[in-house]
């Protein structure tokens, strides 16, 4: 039986871990977990996970959680290429570095610029206070000024000469705002030539596959309101920022 991921891919850390399958031919079944839907929620899936968060994957009679954890299981047990998480002492320990640096920095920050600008206006119908949008920026600035003068550096990827884990879970990040009319490459050759070469090896195809519903953004509302999910948001987000 093949792996089976569960995905929704709105969601960052499902897109990381379903391109690292696509581009490494690892055979899947895609159990699409419509988080619009609030499927996260059902019996069903409650029984995969009480986290109740994508992604999941199960393998057999094994599940597990959490994006990261899930990428090295796949490294390990299909033999990819040694650059996505190298054997070298120290390329790994930068793999290691980026991927625990990102969670409360550029995941938070992009994450956090995306629900303002697109999540907040579609499900509450007002802006977002300018104090408030303009503080987000200021952070998500940060992280990407972080990104490209400590992570990136003058070098092709995060490691070096090859693509690896890290840049992986960072473009997935790093262009959920952009679905929001939010251009965070303008400006910043270096941060685009990047996601350039990322692009070209995962693929610009499956790339804009993984990519297609977060460019679409907007169509959001209407799913909510077919699925009658629009309260059960609004008391997210009041949870996620007051
Ligand atoms: N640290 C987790 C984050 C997982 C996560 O936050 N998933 C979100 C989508 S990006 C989710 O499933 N949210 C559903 C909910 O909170 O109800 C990972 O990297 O896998």
């Amino acid at each position: 039986m093949p792996l089976q991921l569960f995905l929704d891919l709105h969601s960052q850390p499902c897109r990381s871990v379903f391109l690292f399958a696509k581009v490494n031919n690892i055979p899947f079944e895609f159990k699409k977990v419509d988080l619009t839907a609030g499927q996260q929620y059902s019996d069903e899936f409650g029984k995969i996970s009480i986290i109740r968060k994508v992604p999941v994957m199960r393998d057999g009679d094994f599940i597990l959680t959490e994006s990261v954890a899930i990428l090295m299981y796949m490294v390990q047990k299909f033999g990819t290429p040694d650059h996505w998480y190298p054997a070298d002492l120290r390329k790994r320990a930068q793999v290691n570095e980026y991927l625990s640096w990102q969670h409360m920095a550029m995941r938070l920050h992009a994450s956090k610029v995306f629900w303002f600008r697109a999540m907040v206006p579609l499900i509450t119908g007002a802006e977002v206070p300018k104090e408030k949008m303009d503080s987000a920026m200021e952070d998500l600035n940060s992280s990407l000024k972080f990104f490209e003068e400590k992570f990136l550096q003058d070098r092709p990827f995060i490691i070096g000469e090859k693509i690896s884990l890290a840049d992986l879970v960072a473009i997935v990040e790093i262009v959920q705002p952009v679905g929001t009319g939010l251009d965070v490459f303008k400006d910043r050759p270096k941060l685009s030539a990047w996601r350039e070469r990322v692009k070209k090896e995962l693929g610009p195809a499956v790339f804009d596959e993984a990519h297609e519903v977060i460019a679409n953004v907007h169509n959001l509302r209407q799913a909510f309101e077919k699925n009658g999910m629009l309260e059960l948001f609004k008391t997210k987000l009041q949870k996620l920022f007051n």
